[in-house]
């Protein structure tokens, strides 16, 4: 694929581009399931780990309280549970949304936020501005017929290097250099809620989005790459392990990420902490793994630490697939302006101005996006 060096020259010195391709012949383009499935099992084993087969001695999903709002709103919130071996996980939800005679698309958030302090201490020192509701505005999205369900992932992983290890993770503890960690856990969770959309007749099964902010972007990224039921996916400031590439990013690198995080990956991910080039993939290929799907990734002008244009150029890249499917990539593949959004092809993009978060911005760009492409 030839990409112009004018759309990628923000690149990290002395990176070479030897860039993975996503379809490198004619068989892959002939039998794109199975080269699919090869991308994903990369994934699996050097970055995300494996997600393990999992039969519980009990499992359930109960509804925990059930609201009438004096808006007209109905909110609910749920848990699942998961018991093995008298070890016991749980994954909490919320649900809100209008009543209709439709059946509701629906929006998934991974929320890994939602009920930690400190955590959400840690984003207000990164944005001291930050309105953490604006993240997703689950009140107003309702009253525009979507249903909107915010996923605690921290319930079932907590997003700590030691404590990620209770929960889920004691249930099923990572084996090997592939065992899945924190991340792959609240992708799984995501699953679960997907599940619960299938088994619940007021929703449509046909428009389902998944959104996620920064770590919660790489969530999402992850979960949609894996689920084929979810139909949307919006990424907002995802960055390192999310939509940026690593070969050339500036910012933050695996480097970084590996110490800071370590149960966000895999054990084999750790030996490429300098050694990006070396990956036998990159992220464009996650985004491959979501197509033909309406994807919307989001940057912020101020965000150099997740490197807006690595964030682009995965877009550009993953076009490729996207138009061996029969669908657009990216309607411009010149780096835009902040304010001006690419979005008249399958996969979107937008540079907003101001600080990493997602924002009311991000959301209006993104709904009518979604609300174009999946027809409600
Ligand atoms: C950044 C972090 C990113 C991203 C983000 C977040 O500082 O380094 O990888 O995940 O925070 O989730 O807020």
């Amino acid at each position: 694929m030839m990409i112009s060096c004018k759309t990628f020259c923000t690149g990290r010195k002395g990176s070479h581009m030897s860039v993975p391709s996503i379809i490198r012949n004619e068989s892959d383009l002939r039998d794109w399931p199975s080269r699919r499935r090869e991308i994903l099992s990369l994934f699996e084993d050097y970055e995300y780990g494996k997600t393990p087969d999992m039969e519980f001695d009990k499992s359930g999903c109960v509804c925990l309280e059930h609201l009438e709002l004096t808006s007209g709103q109905i909110k609910e919130s749920y848990g699942f549970y998961f018991i093995k071996n008298k070890k016991t996980a749980n994954l909490r939800f919320d649900l809100i949304y209008r009543k209709s005679e439709r059946k509701l698309p629906t929006i998934i958030h991974v929320d890994p936020f939602g009920k930690n302090p400190a955590l959400i201490a840690y984003m207000k020192k990164l944005n001291p501005k930050a309105q953490l509701d604006e993240m997703f505005p689950m009140y107003s999205l309702a009253n525009k017929d979507i249903a909107t369900i915010n996923v605690d992932v921290s319930s079932l992983a907590p997003d700590d290097p030691v404590k990620s290890n209770f929960g889920m993770l004691e249930l099923y503890p990572p084996q090997g250099s592939n065992g899945w960690c924190a991340l792959g856990v609240w992708a799984w969770a995501m699953s679960r809620v997907v599940d619960f959309i299938y088994s619940d007749n007021r929703f449509d099964t046909s428009r389902i989005i998944i959104a996620g902010c920064s770590r919660a972007g790489k969530t999402a990224l992850w979960a949609a790459a894996q689920d084929e039921r979810i139909t949307g996916v919006f990424a907002s400031v995802s960055g390192c392990c999310g939509s940026a590439m690593h070969r050339g990013k500036t910012g933050e690198r695996i480097v970084s990420i590996i110490k800071e995080f370590p149960h966000w990956s895999c054990q084999k991910f750790k030996e490429y902490g300098e050694r990006e080039d070396e990956l036998p993939f990159d992220q464009h290929m996650l985004l491959a793994l979501i197509a033909p799907r309406p994807l919307y990734i989001t940057s912020a002008s101020e965000d150099d630490w997740a490197c807006p244009p690595k964030e682009f150029e995965s877009c550009v890249r993953a076009g490729e697939i996207y138009r061996a499917l029969g669908k657009t990539g990216l309607s411009s593949e010149t780096f835009p302006e902040t304010n001006s959004p690419i979005i008249d092809g399958d996969i979107a993009y937008h540079l907003r101005k101001g600080p990493h978060g997602c924002k009311a911005y991000d959301w209006e760009n993104v709904i009518s996006f979604m609300r174009k492409k999946l027809c409600f």
